[in-house]
């Protein structure tokens, strides 16, 4: 694609905690390639927050979530990858509805695999948009926790 195509996006993903972990899957998509990501992707035309963040989380991992609440909005302008991307990214959280259900691949060819990993020993490497919030110490739990 020629620089004329290259235009902002807007993306939402999803950080769905479970007890003191987060679900996240290894990217096998060209943009962060073997980096460790939230379920997510683009927002739809005329969608919700609320309907994007189900859709994509089930569309992804066949799990059904609840109580999903808008947490952030970043700005990630990554022209020096291997593949330059301009990503609005809206976070939201969320939890499952059974909490015993577990997480499919369901889009094997842009994933490695989801599973749940403790906010405290994260995998390497984060994907770069995900690695920024870390690094900056963005904590998406709800204050009781
Ligand atoms: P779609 O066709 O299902 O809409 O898209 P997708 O194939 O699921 O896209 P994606 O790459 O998973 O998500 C779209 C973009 O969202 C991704 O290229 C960059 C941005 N993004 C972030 N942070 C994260 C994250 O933690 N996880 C995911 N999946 N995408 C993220 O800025
Ligand atoms: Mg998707
Ligand atoms: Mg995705």
């Amino acid at each position: 694609s020629n620089s004329q195509d290259l235009v902002p996006r807007v993306a939402l993903v999803v950080f769905l905690l479970k007890g003191k972990s987060v679900l996240l899957g290894k990217r096998l998509s060209s943009i962060g390639h073997s980096t460790f990501a939230l379920p997510g992707g683009h927002l739809e035309f005329g969608e919700t927050f609320e309907d994007c963040a189900a859709r994509e989380v089930k569309e992804e991992t066949g799990l059904d979530i609840q109580k999903i609440e808008f947490l952030t909005v970043t700005n990630n302008v990554f022209l020096e990858e291997p593949k330059p991307y301009h990503y609005v990214t809206i976070f939201v959280r969320a939890s499952l509805k059974d909490p015993l259900q577990t997480p499919q691949n369901l889009e094997p060819n842009k994933c490695a695999g989801w599973d749940w990993y403790q906010w405290n020993d994260l995998p390497e490497p984060l994907f770069r948009p995900l690695e920024v919030m870390v690094q900056s110490a963005f904590n998406p739990f709800p204050e009781s926790q």
